[in-house]
């Protein structure tokens, strides 16, 4: 025989004898992680997922069923079927969820050990396993095709978030979207670990929320939106669908009703409510700061407890966002005095308020949170007052302003943000004498004067969210623009697979 060929025979002998003994070399450390965990080591080899892979969810906790089934459903998809079984004690094979207390994690935070046989996910809370699974998920190939085996590298992890508070806005008064496509945008934040989710429910241009007490609200209020459309309006029903949507993947709803500017579809559904009793026109248009409520009419105070009152009813998070920005026609003391009564009522109804940064001239009540979009001297004023800060920077953080001159939708009032200037801030730092200690976190809102339906809120959310979302969980020590980009470029992918019409920047190497 050829030598050549006994050579090439030993060698494929060799080469399929390791294959068999010795499985799949990995490196855990390489995943490219968003947000990026506070430590991951890697032990080289591989946990196969495959069709007869079972979930185990530590028993009596009833909270990570979904959490189970959220993920059944995404590795089912590759493996057809997925168990999921309650048990007693930790198996020694599969993948296992539980919750367990641990001081050094703290709230939110997770361990996940990735053995060859079994994968623990353990949280220290709910959300902690729920974000454990989306670490997890990221370990796995974006395109998981059917019946393929899916080899998941071993290590361990162990992670939390620097900040409490890790939002995103929606304006669905400008332009409504319906609830579905509201879904869509949670799962979008919850895979990258964003645990609020703030509706910016009235304004001008419309009324989102059915009160059932001044039904004309939505019936009128609703009824349009900018440039005429015909807008549209959630039913508490529908409401608190979006709320147990959101719940079921760690998110907290902040509802906004933005007062006592921005309130021209209230005023033009009620007469009562303008200072002069009449009604107000529609208004389709993009200005701000020309509408008020009356803030010395008592029937003014009495819309706004029957609005708190109703919607806190279906609100299970803690907050309640009063706006309070730009009201530019409203009188300096008649605001002050607006928002000091206004406040009361939200503490009436057991929330606790956020508002605008404008709110801190008024007397702050205890547990007010001040968002910060424009205004340094207000926000330090706020903290002065003893409230805590969400950084909302809008040359940082506005995900409706345009990343370039060439962007087709979005304004740039603010600034450009291309996506590594909306990575490239750190909160404690922003704001002279605001430290980690005043901020409760940070959001970006999308405001949607020029933003109309489900592709365009991507475009313009996506990829900027999820360095929003690394900002907010990873601590600033441990990011940098250009290991981020790398982590980006391979989270293209996933975009596409989970079909986000994202914007494909220039600076980012994106992988095909
Ligand atoms: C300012 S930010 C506003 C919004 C606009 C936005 C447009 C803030 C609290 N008020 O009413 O939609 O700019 O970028």
């Amino acid at each position: 025989m050829n030598i050549k060929i006994v050579c090439l025979f030993m060698a494929s002998l060799a080469f399929l004898i390791q294959s068999c003994s010795e499985p799949v070399k990995t490196d855990l450390t390489q995943t490219a992680f968003i947000p990026k965990p506070v430590s991951v080591t890697a032990t080289g080899t591989a946990f196969e997922v495959n069709n007869s892979t079972i979930i185990y969810v530590q028993n009596g906790a009833e909270e990570l069923m979904k959490t189970a089934e959220i993920l059944a459903a995404k590795i089912g998809k590759a493996t057809e079927k997925i168990t999921i079984q309650p048990v007693q004690e930790a198996p020694s094979k599969g993948i296992y969820i539980a919750v367990e207390a641990s001081d050094e994690l703290g709230a939110e935070g997770y361990e996940l050990t990735i053995d060859k046989k079994l994968i623990t996910i353990k949280g220290t809370d709910p959300a902690g396993c729920f974000y454990g699974v989306q670490t997890f998920l990221q370990t796995l190939p974006a395109n998981l095709a059917s019946g393929e085996a899916i080899y998941v590298p071993t290590g361990t992890i162990r992670d939390y978030p620097v900040y409490a508070y890790r939002g995103m806005m929606l304006d669905v008064s400008r332009h409504f979207f319906p609830k579905e496509d509201v879904k869509k945008v949670i799962d979008m934040l919850a895979a990258y670990k964003i645990n609020i989710f703030h509706l910016h429910l009235s304004d001008d241009q419309g009324w989102r929320i059915e009160i059932k007490s001044w039904p004309k609200l939505t019936e009128i209020g609703g009824s349009t939106q900018v440039g005429g459309g015909e807008g549209g309006y959630y039913t508490q029903e529908d409401y608190k669908e979006i709320v147990q949507y959101a719940m079921d993947r760690s998110i907290t709803i902040v509802p906004e009703i933005d007062m006592p500017g921005h309130t021209n579809a209230a005023l033009a559904s009620y007469a009562e409510l303008n200072c002069d009793g009449k009604a107000r026109d529609h208004y389709t248009g993009t200005e701000v700061g020309f509408s008020s409520l009356c803030t010395d009419k008592e029937i003014t105070y009495e819309f706004i407890d029957d609005v708190v009152r109703e919607l806190a009813e279906i609100t299970p998070g803690p907050y309640f966002h009063i706006g309070g920005d730009e009201s530019l026609s409203t009188k300096h003391d008649d605001y002050v005095y607006f928002v000091n009564r206004v406040q009361k009522i939200v503490e009436q109804y057991g929330k606790k308020v956020i508002g605008w940064d404008e709110i801190a001239n008024a007397e702050l009540i205890d547990n007010a949170t001040i968002q910060f979009w424009a205004n340094e001297k207000n926000t330090k004023l706020g903290v002065e007052k003893g409230a805590q800060v969400i950084m909302s920077p809008a040359r940082y953080a506005y995900l409706d302003m345009q990343y370039d001159s060439t962007t087709h939708l979005g304004l740039h009032w603010a600034a450009y943000i291309e996506v590594d200037r909306g990575y490239n801030w750190d909160p404690a730092k922003l704001v002279e004498g605001i430290t980690q200690e005043n901020i409760k976190g940070i959001e970006a809102p999308l405001w949607a004067e020029t933003i109309t339906n489900l592709d365009e809120i991507e475009y313009m959310v996506f990829p900027r969210i999820s360095g929003y979302a690394e900002i907010g969980w990873t601590p600033a020590e441990q990011r940098d623009w250009e290991s981020y980009k790398l982590r980006l470029a391979k989270h293209g992918k996933r975009f596409e697979k989970m079909e986000i019409d994202y914007y494909k920047s220039k600076l980012v190497p994106w992988e095909e």
